[in-house]
């Protein structure tokens, strides 16, 4: 193993280089021998400087995420900082790569900061439910001002290497060779005979500050915390820096730290963090499985589900020929294309020059032939097996060998339209969601005979393209919808036995989900459910009725809500609470009243025995994978970490026996508690397959 910690010398300056891949996280075997190495560079007179660099791709990435919750080794990160800013003679960072976290409160305890152009610098301590407990609360203000760094904390956002030049964070920008640039500019500060300022001592821009913008601005950055702790306690440790001596600040910081990373929130966030790269970690699928190349891809149906699709590939940089039926849905395809992009530009997300560049990326054909030379092609059409199956039979005529076919279904057998073509091991389901531009999750399920180096494309294309890929098996549903189809089961029952839909949705919402299920029906439209339940022979009865007076939802002004003129505010509406009352009068139903712990155990109770069962099944590889399902493609509260690592807060036991009591009472078989589940209420943990 290299030396974690090493010092060269270019003279009277020394170049300290930390060595930790794979992104030189600040872990203990680094803290020591950098302390070491400080407190011998501080003695030794005939240095003049230091520059501290990193091996490898970047910067020093933060502190060890894997080291919280267990007692921390001395020196910790801040004793580190506090030796950088009282070394007597100049320090200067080179940052390339990434400083985040600790790393970037490693540098800011240096005088000086040099950056590669391509760097980006952040604290998103806030993603992991903390908050940057290196000091950087307090010594971010005094570089780039209390407003700048109160939207850097909060947002957890890294910076470009320019705009952190622009607002005062780095010193310096280099092209060139970067360790050279710090040493050159160590030598020059040595020279200037100039003591070095320490950041902490730099108190201009937060000196009268001014508070009532400081406080508007949080205020309004509160609003969009939606009951996550750790972006209200970020803010108020920044205006701890305002307002407090250096010392006390930094030592509420810590303060807010320790309480931060020891609560629920924040575990569950850190949960997350490891849950997503676990995800992309597939049995079968080592690291020597070399991805296919892909340079097109092809794209059949230009609908909502195509477009969208089509415009991940696009914005990810991949060139994209888009076929349809016919030359007027391809226009209103690119038609929609387009607008989205003039909405992003509108918000400045996007210039005109970025958008005309995209928009040249989409070829638009309707002639299958144009697909033979993509590497990769899409169906989104129809939710119809006959109909995939002839849109396979088209592209298979023209594909090139060792082109990938895969299927955006969302709950068809990927493995009966796989056996349609000659090529079950190129074949795989790619299944987005919509709008599949914005939502981060891609379910890639796996076929009984994909082969592990499509596989391995499907994860790489995924992540290139900005997705979060987790690799599904095949079942109804697969993991995503089959659970939404549980955690729905018992929604209409409850309305007929006495529960609102507002008394629902709101369940829903103080538990931290962006809306409930009925807010969600009037959104996605209650048509879409209910031309799906004609095709499979299925009844809703409030639904089916509503539909049946053409009370869409949002689109039609009136659903399970009211949405006055246009509004996409819902309003409990009297005559939907007249039609319950008069559907479960029919079905002679008593109602009563219904408890919200009622609506729990009815709705997200059978949400987490599903994934259980999903899990017994092998459908899903790890309960973690279940969780990034859940949080990157249906809003599951990411300060909850995922339905199954939620289950392990509420208790197994307590959800086994709800389960039972509400199978005893009703007998239906979402409530049958999986064995999985039953041996986690035993052991206290969930294991990853039975
Ligand atoms: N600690 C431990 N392991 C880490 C890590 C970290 N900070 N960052 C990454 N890893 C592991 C990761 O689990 C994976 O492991 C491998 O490195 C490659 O990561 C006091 C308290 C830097 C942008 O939040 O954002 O500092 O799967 O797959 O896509 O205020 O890693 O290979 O076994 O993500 O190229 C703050 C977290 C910490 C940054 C690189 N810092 N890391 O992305 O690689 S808290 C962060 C990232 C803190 C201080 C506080 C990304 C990356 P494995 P990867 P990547």
């Amino acid at each position: 193993m290299t030396e974690a910690v090493t010092i060269a010398r270019d003279g009277e300056i020394a170049i300290v280089t930390i060595d930790n891949p794979p992104v030189n996280a600040m872990s203990f075997h680094v803290r020591e021998p950098l302390m070491a190495a400080l407190n011998a560079l501080r003695d030794d007179a005939s240095v003049a400087g230091i520059v501290l660099a990193c091996a490898g791709r970047t910067f020093v990435a933060g502190a060890d995420i894997t080291e919280f919750g267990k007692p921390m080794q001395q020196p910790e990160l801040r004793d580190l900082i506090a030796a950088l800013e009282t070394l007597g003679k100049p320090a200067v960072a080179a940052i390339h790569g990434t400083a985040l976290g600790g790393g970037l409160e490693l540098a800011l305890g240096c005088h000086f900061r040099v950056a590669e152009a391509s760097a980006k610098l952040g604290l998103p301590e806030v993603k992991l439910g903390i908050l940057p407990g290196g000091g950087g609360t307090v010594r971010l203000p005094r570089l780039v001002g209390p407003i700048k760094a109160l939207d850097m904390i909060v947002s957890g956002t890294p910076i470009s290497a320019k705009d952190a030049l622009a607002s005062g964070l780095v010193d310096a920008i280099d092209e060139g060779d970067l360790v050279a640039k710090a040493v050159a500019f160590a030598r020059e500060q040595a020279k200037s005979g100039t003591p070095p300022v320490a950041v902490r001592d730099r108190n201009n821009l937060i000196e009268n500050a001014d508070l009532a913008a400081f406080d508007a601005r949080a205020a309004e950055l509160a609003k969009k915390a939606r009951g996550l702790e750790a972006p209200v306690a970020c803010a108020e440790s920044v205006r701890n820096a305002l307002t407090l001596p250096f010392d006390e600040a930094q030592a509420k910081e810590r303060e807010i730290f320790a309480k931060l990373v020891a609560g629920d929130q924040s575990k569950a966030q850190r949960h997350l963090f490891f849950a997503e790269r676990e995800a992309a970690k597939v049995p079968g699928v080592g690291k020597d499985v070399k991805p296919r190349e892909i340079a097109r891809v092809g794209i059949i149906g230009a609908g909502t589900m195509g477009g969208g699709i089509a415009m991940a590939f696009v914005n990810g940089g991949i060139p994209v020929t888009i076929l349809e039926m016919s030359r007027e849905a391809l226009d209103r395809g690119l038609g929609m294309i387009d607008k989205n992009y003039a909405i992003s530009v509108s918000r400045g997300s996007l210039t005109e020059e970025a958008k005309a560049k995209r928009m040249a990326a989409f070829t638009p054909t309707t002639d299958y032939a144009d697909l033979a030379d993509c590497d990769l092609i899409i169906e989104a059409v129809f939710e119809e097996m006959s109909v995939k199956k002839e849109v396979f039979g088209k592209i298979e005529a023209v594909a090139k060998p060792g082109a990938i076919l895969a299927t955006n279904t969302s709950y068809l057998d990927v493995n009966e339209i796989a056996a349609s073509t000659s090529r079950p091991q190129d074949f795989l389901g790619l299944h987005f969601f919509s709008p599949a531009n914005v939502m981060k999750l891609l379910e890639i399920v796996r076929g009984a005979k994909t082969a592990p180096d499509v596989l391995a494309t499907a994860l790489a294309v995924g992540k290139k393209i900005g997705k979060v890929p987790v690799v599904v098996g095949v079942c109804h549903g697969f993991v995503g919808n089959r659970m939404l189809g549980a955690r729905g089961a018992e929604t209409e029952p409850l309305l007929l036995e006495g529960a609102t839909p507002d008394q629902v949705d709101k369940v829903f919402t103080d538990f931290g989900w962006p809306m409930g299920p009925f807010q969600m029906w009037d959104l996605a439209g209650l048509d879409i459910g209910w031309r799906n339940r004609k095709a499979q022979g299925k009844k809703a009865i409030i639904a089916d009725t509503l539909c049946e007076q053409g009370r869409f939802g949002q689109k039609t002004g009136r659903g399970m809500y009211l949405y006055e003129s246009g509004s996409r505010t819902p309003t409990p509406d009297p005559e939907v609470a007249a039609l319950i009352e008069e559907k479960a009068k029919e079905l002679g139903i008593e109602r009563r009243e219904i408890s919200s712990q009622e609506i729990v155990e009815r709705t997200f109770y059978p949400l987490i025995n599903e994934g259980a069962k999903i899990l017994e099944e092998g459908i899903a590889a790890r309960a973690s994978d279940i969780d990034i399902v859940w949080v990157n493609g249906y809003g599951f509260p990411i300060g909850k970490g995922g339905p199954m690592f939620w289950a392990s807060l509420e208790g197994f036991g307590k959800i086994v026996e709800r389960l039972d009591y509400w199978y005893a009472r009703t007998g239906k078989e979402i409530f049958k508690p999986a064995e999985l589940l039953r041996k986690a209420a035993e052991t206290g943990k969930l294991a990853d397959a039975a």
